[in-house]
């Protein structure tokens, strides 16, 4: 089967997380990616937060299948007419270095344009022009400068970052989609040209129902569906909601049997308008389902507090599978709490190819998150993560380069 960007060149010269988010995604829909890593080293990643002494981390293994590696020190003048080389052969060029990193290493906009007038620049950065162009940025950062953190946990406890890395990886996507579409405008206008992902904005871009309820609230003063209603209070920002939905059913994390030995004994509990008369049947309150207090979705809202913990006693009584089983009869939108254990033994995420176990050759088998995205015609295989400048002989090699060129290269620490 082909792949949707079969034909595709990638240079791949990011790190860390949310560049290397991006150009795996593009290897799985298809497209050759030739990771470019610092002679010696390689990413930082390889390095980090290793569970097996001397093998790649878990953390650049998952973040780098699909990719050829090449060594490479761009910062000397032979490395830099390597890349020249790389750059006349590549259509899109991804990086998420620090601001003015490219620049510094003589790797500027015209300089690629001049080589390469088709080729695609795309950048991670933490923020776009403004007072903190410059700055490093780290996933939680971006969760804290985009909106996110403020408007994440409990109204009486602090701003809390959220485990998924909506930073980094969101971001990510957010540049993929970019570099897609420029590939697609490059179609009709011959041109290549720049993308930016500030991971500022893709997280704003994530929390947009948060600037939605901002100007809600300096309309009207209070939000029905957030928990601060009726009895507390509303300040001048979008509070803090807890689990609270957040849209316009309300819902709720509610408790299961075993809560209290099991942190993941949960359940979450959405009180959808359409079926509140078969909620309290399940519940044994049908006298709600005519209760002035609770027949309308309106009515209903000054009460979420006892309704939700009404709902938790029926909850308790059974196992967050049970409760599951028992709601869905109904038609009644819930969700199970499941822990990260239980995601990586669920059948149905292995047969979609949503879990896949990979085989390394250092580190031998692991699971890792596939593709995430299915294309019926564009199949995804998982491929292990390259050893560090595992292909640079093969790369260079296809690029025209010479045996005795390459023994060079490598006396001189070049690759
Ligand atoms: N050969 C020679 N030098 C190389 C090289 C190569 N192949 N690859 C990288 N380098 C150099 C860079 O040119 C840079 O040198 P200078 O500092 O002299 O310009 C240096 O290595 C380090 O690059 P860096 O500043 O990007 O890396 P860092 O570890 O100091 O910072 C990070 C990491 C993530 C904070 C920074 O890259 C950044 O802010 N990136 C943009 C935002 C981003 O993507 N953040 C998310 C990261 S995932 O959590």
């Amino acid at each position: 089967m082909s792949k949707a960007l079969d034909g595709v060149r990638i240079l791949d010269f990011t790190h860390v997380q949310s560049g290397p988010t991006c150009t795996q995604l593009l290897a799985w829909l298809g497209a050759d990616v030739i990771k470019v890593e610092r002679v010696g080293e390689g990413d930082a990643t390889r390095g980090q937060l290793r569970d097996i002494p001397g093998v790649d981390s878990l953390y650049f293994t998952m973040l780098n299948h699909n990719k050829r590696s090449i060594t490479l020190d761009t910062k000397k003048p032979q490395g830099k007419a390597v890349l020249d080389t790389l750059i006349k052969h590549c259509d899109v060029l991804v990086e998420n270095f620090a601001p003015g990193a490219l620049d510094r290493m003589g790797i500027t906009w015209e300089h690629i344009q001049q080589l390469n007038p088709r080729m695609i620049v795309a950048s991670v950065k933490g923020f776009g022009p403004g007072p903190y162009a410059d700055c490093k940025v780290y996933e939680n950062v971006a969760q804290c400068a985009g909106g996110a953190a403020s408007t994440t946990g409990f109204d009486d406890g602090p701003p809390l970052v959220t485990g998924a890395q909506i930073g980094d990886s969101g971001t990510g996507l957010h540049l993929a989609l970019g570099i897609v579409a420029a590939l697609f405008q490059r179609n009709s206008s011959g041109r290549g040209q720049k993308v930016l992902a500030p991971m500022q904005d893709a997280v704003l871009n994530l929390c947009r129902v948060k600037l939605r309820d901002q100007q809600r609230l300096e309309r009207t003063g209070t939000m029905h569906e957030y928990p601060q209603y009726p009895d507390g209070k509303f300040g001048v920002a979008v509070p803090r909601a807890g689990n609270s939905s957040g849209g316009g059913q309300p819902g709720s994390i509610l408790k299961c049997r075993g809560w209290e030995t099991d942190p993941n004994a949960y359940i979450y509990f959405i009180t959808q308008a359409a079926v509140w008369p078969a909620i309290c049947k399940v519940i044994g309150e049908e006298g709600w389902i005519t209760d002035d207090a609770y027949a309308t979705p309106a009515a209903r809202l000054l009460h979420l507090k006892p309704i939700f913990a009404r709902i938790e006693k029926w909850t308790m009584t059974m196992t967050k599978f049970e409760a599951m089983e028992v709601l869905n009869q109904y038609d009644i939108p819930c969700g199970p709490i499941l822990s990260m254990q239980e995601i990586a033994r669920e059948p149905s995420l292995r047969e979609t190819g949503t879990i896949v176990e990979v085989d390394h050759p250092t580190r031998g088998k692991y699971l890792t998150v596939g593709n995430p995205i299915k294309m019926s015609d564009s199949a995804t295989e998982v491929t292990r993560s390259p050893l560090l400048g595992e292909h640079t002989d093969e790369i260079l090699t296809q690029f025209g380069y010479s045996a005795a060129q390459l023994a060079q290269l490598r006396t001189e620490g070049v690759i």
